[in-house]
């Protein structure tokens, strides 16, 4: 299956425009893809359709110029217009069997997770992969209370399917989530709300790469 092939990725990073002001989505995900990002989301929660669209076909471009996954925040539709690799679903977005429905097998799909029960629950439904979070209190995603990272480590020890630990992940706490058993990371504005984030990514990589090696 086509999308079995995309499992590997260790550093996942998704779009925020607003931790960019003044500069473009495309530039800055692309710096993100010179330092390495393995996986890119484009997330638009307050955009229409038509601006979604739009990114989605620049990202869907500059993604498959570094050989990347490019996965989007709902809009199945979209995903199918673009030829994007993914659907990336919330808790209150359209079940997994529905996505993989309209998707078809070679499509990936990723769910955000809160607690151990939903990861069972999209482990069971076919989840490629979840995301774990948010680990900490973050402005990128307000209003969620943080899991802290016990459940990284109840997701570490019981999830079988690749699992993305998010929320709140800096430099200053990635190697925390990292010793609680999580060994892919995404960060959003730690990257690309920095200053260089090519340069944030290079960091978080060998972070992780430091991690594995103390295995
Ligand atoms: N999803 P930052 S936390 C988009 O827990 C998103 O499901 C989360 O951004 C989840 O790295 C989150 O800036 C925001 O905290 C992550």
């Amino acid at each position: 299956m086509q999308r079995e092939k995309w499992k590997d990725f260790r550093l996942y990073v998704i779009t925020a425009e607003a931790n960019h002001p003044g500069r473009s989505l495309v530039d800055v995900m692309e710096r993100t893809l010179i330092g390495g990002a393995q996986i890119v989301q484009l997330r638009n929660k307050t955009g229409s359709r038509a601006e979604v669209l739009e990114q989605a076909r620049s990202l869907r471009a500059l993604t498959r110029k570094y050989g990347v996954p490019f996965i989007i925040n709902d809009y199945p539709d979209i995903v199918l217009e673009t030829d994007a690799d993914g659907v990336h679903l919330g808790q209150e977005d359209l079940p997994i069997g529905e996505a993989r429905r309209l998707l078809g097998p070679d499509r990936m799909i990723g769910i955000s997770t809160h607690s151990l029960d939903q990861a069972l629950k999209a482990e069971r439904e076919g989840a490629d992969y979840i995301g774990v979070g948010p680990v900490y209190p973050t402005d990128t995603k307000p209003g969620r209370k943080a899991v802290t990272t016990s459940y990284v480590t109840e997701a570490a020890r019981h999830v079988t399917i690749p699992f993305v630990a998010i929320g709140g992940i800096t430099l200053g706490n990635v190697d925390r989530v990292l010793d609680a058993g999580a060994r892919r990371i995404c960060a959003v504005s730690a990257i690309v709300g920095s200053e260089d984030p090519a340069a944030a990514c290079r960091s978080f990589l060998s972070r992780i790469e430091a991690a594995d090696a103390a295995q």
